[in-house]
Formats: structure tokens, sequence, C-alpha cells
């Protein structure tokens, strides 16, 4: 099932083929006088893939308004046929992480069977008990595994259960926990006992995972809490990893820091102990902001690359997941773009020649160190990624390619607009 037509992707490529061998070429005598083989690279970024969250290909809010965009996926189906586009054309997204109960059916097999069409997986589940749903008996207005009455952690733990079991349907391997428990006034709640409530109900959860499956503790600094939050940061996230067992594991989402956390640092950290679950890749400015991966800080995301090139010899297995919110871009051109600077971070910190790094930190020379960092960084590997998607059938420029398909008039026709205000997450 192609979402754009191949003649398309094939005649635009064929025009920008020479343009593109000259580029790749050039490229590939600047990194022969270094020493490095640029096949050896383009090869790693056709390997290279990160998934897309299935509520990323909407158009985001903020508390304030949202804005909805044109031909907006209405459901599954729909979201599913907008991430075929993104894979189709960038060849670097091979799995969705879908979002329950947003994206419930009634036929999981059926749904995998579909995404299989598009040339895609499924990536870990995501559960919310961030807020209510409209079936649902108890609140979460002040938690969810973390809440005071049992009752409400039990409902909470329900639902995690239920999205391991849909998981199992959809090929996932991993489910991962996020929740908005916290506090907004001091007094509020018992700090140690709050703690103590969630390690009980994601005890439950851990009981019920398959021997195969991961479950991702994903920490967060502030929001939709303000004055304390349950798993605030990666502290709380091992604690609560390593009390739980060796299937727990730590999620980073890049944008729930403090400003100017060294995240890279965290990274080596949860490395060290073998707690490193994978990523939300995002940029922010001041929180979490949810900006487009590499449009505010692209050094910061390829010093977390950096790490991960680094501790490749440990054998890591993590998972790659983009979480953005686009609110004033078409969310297929962000998330393909978004998709391209990720790849771009992960082929820059395979630049580094960690032989002659380890070579210039033992001698102590600082300056020789951090100019290697810079040379990877300042690399242009644009043709790189380029070819790796040609080669893979994709779009040589996929944002020209998606602009030109005309692909989102088009589901303007069929996806009627809804009406009304809205706003909040999506
Ligand atoms: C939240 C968290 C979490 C959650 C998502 C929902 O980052 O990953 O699943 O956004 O939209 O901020
Ligand atoms: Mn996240
Ligand atoms: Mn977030």
């Amino acid at each position: 099932m192609s979402g754009i037509s191949l003649d398309l992707i094939g005649s635009l490529n064929h025009a920008g083929a020479a343009a593109q061998a000259e580029d790749y070429g050039a490229l590939a005598r600047q990194l022969a006088r270094r020493g490095q083989d640029i096949e050896a690279l383009t090869a790693r970024a056709m390997a290279w893939s990160v998934a897309v969250p299935t509520w990323g290909v909407g158009t985001g809010g903020t508390r304030f308004a949202r804005f909805p965009g044109e031909g907006e996926p209405r459901h599954i189906h729909d979201k599913l046929a907008d991430c075929g586009v993104i894979q189709q054309l960038t060849r670097g997204t091979r799995t969705v992480s879908p979002h329950f109960p947003w994206d419930k059916v009634s036929d999981y097999n059926a749904l995998r069977q579909e995404a299989a069409q598009y040339e895609l997986g499924f990536d870990s589940v995501n559960s919310n008990t961030f807020q209510d749903q409209l079936d649902q008996p108890l609140s979460y207005k002040f938690g969810s595994l973390a809440h005071a009455n049992k009752m409400t952690r039990t409902q909470a733990v329900e639902h995690n259960l239920e999205c391991i079991e849909i998981g199992r349907a959809l090929g996932s391997r991993a489910l991962t926990v996020w929740i908005g428990d916290g506090t907004n006034f001091p007094g509020q709640q018992n700090m140690a006992r709050m703690f103590e409530n969630y390690l009980e109900a994601m005890g439950r959860i851990y009981a019920g995972l398959p021997t195969d499956w991961t479950m991702y503790i994903e920490h967060k600094m502030y929001e939709p809490a303000f004055y304390s939050t349950v798993i605030s940061d990666w502290g709380s996230s091992l604690i609560a990893a390593q009390t739980l067992g060796p299937q727990a594991k730590c999620l980073v989402d890049l944008g729930h820091h403090a400003p100017n956390t060294n995240i890279e640092q965290i990274v080596a950290r949860l490395i060290h102990v073998g707690k490193l679950a994978g990523f939300h890749f995002n940029d922010s400015k001041y929180g979490d902001d949810d900006l487009d991966a590499g449009s505010v800080d692209p050094f910061r995301l390829f010093l977390v690359f950096n790490e991960l090139v680094d501790a490749e010899p440990k054998g890591l297995d993590l998972a790659y997941m983009i979480d953005q919110s686009h609110n004033v871009t078409d969310p297929i051109e962000s998330l393909m773009a978004s998709a391209m600077e990720i790849a771009r971070a992960y082929v820059q910190a395979s630049l580094v020649d960690r032989k002659a790094l380890a070579e210039a930190q033992a001698a102590n020379d600082v300056l020789a160190a951090h100019r290697m960092l810079k040379q990877a960084y300042l690399t242009d590997v644009s043709p790189i990624l380029a070819e790796a998607r040609v080669r893979q059938g994709g779009a040589l420029d996929p944002i020209a390619a998606y602009r030109a398909s005309g692909y989102r008039a088009a589901k303007a026709k069929e996806r009627p607009a809804v009406k009304g205000a809205s706003s909040g997450i999506v």
C-alpha cells in the first residue's frame, strides 16, 4: 500500500541524482582523508530506525488552544496511513508506537496486518492514565498509579495490563508508563507514601509482563503537576526500575528535564547501570516544549548520540521514538524532518574516532579531544542520509516529494474537519 506515487518519487530522485552523486563523492573523499569509509557510514544510516508515535501525526495543542490542521487523521487507520507516508519517503521510521485508549479498535490482529501493508511494525505500547475516559468509574484527577485510593490504583493497573494484552496482539515487546501523578500544593499528599503507592501498583503491572517484554518508566520533572511529580527525574525512575526488577528500565524523554540539565551525562549513568530503556526525542528551550528534534539545540542531540555510539561495544538494545507536538507545522513534514535530524546526529556521532579521542583524553589534551567532537558535529552528512534513503526506495528530498504529491490536500477532502474549539495534549 503506497501513499505517494512511486513514479513521482522516482522522477524527483532522478532529477536530483547528478547533484547527489557529486555531493556524495565529495564527502566520500573528505572522509577518506580522515581514514573513514563512507560506505560503512551509509550502511549504518540504512540500518537506523526511529519509531513514530501515532499521536504525533495529529495536530497538537497547548493549554490555551488547538488549531486543527487540514486533513488530520480521524482514527488509528488514518494515522497508520500517515505514518506509512513518513516511512515510505524517509525509510527510517519502520515502527509506530500506539497509545491506548486513543488507538483502540476491535480487532488487533487486523490492525497489525493493516500496519504491515504500510511496511510498519509496532513499537512500545503507551498506556494513558493521565486523563479520564468516558466509561471510566474512578477519576484520575488526583492521580492514577500513585493514587491514595487503592481502588483507583487498581483501575490504572488494569488499564496497563490491558495495554500489554493489546501489545501482544500487535507484536509489541514493551510497555511505556508515563503518569501525570503529583501534587500542586505542599502538604497535598505525603510524597513518600505516593511513591510507595506507585511502586505497589507498578509491581502488579510488572507481575503481568510477559517474560520477553520490557517496561519503560518515563520520568518528567513537572506538568501536569507543578509542585511535585511522583517520577520526577532519573533518580526516581532508577529507584523504581531497580525495585521492580530486570525487566524495568528508564526511558529518557529529552524534554522532561530542567533547562540546561546535562542529559548526555544522565544517559551515560543509565548505560553504566544497564538501565537505559531508550528515548523520546524532541527539542525544547524552556521545558517540555515538544518542539521538533534538532530544531533548537542540535548539538545536544549529537552529544546524546555521542554517548550511545561510545557505548555500542556494550551491546545496547534501545528503543528510539519521537515524542513531539506539532502545533504550527504539517505533522508529517515535522516528523520526517525530525527523523532525518535524529539520523543525522547518529551518523555524525559515528564519525568520531573513538581511539584517537580516548588517547587525547588519556593525555589530558583537552582541546584536541573537544575538537574531535566538533569536527564530527560540523561535518555535513546530508549526502549520506540521502543516499541511505534512495538506496532503500525512499525520497532524495522527502519534504519536497511530499509537497509535490498533494497528499495533504487529498486527505483534506477525504477527512472532513471536526468543528469546535479544543485544547490540550493530542
Ligand atoms: C507526555 C509524555 C508521554 C506521553 C505523551 C502523551 O511525554 O510520553 O505518552 O506526552 O502525548 O508529555
Ligand atoms: Mn514522552
Ligand atoms: Mn512530554
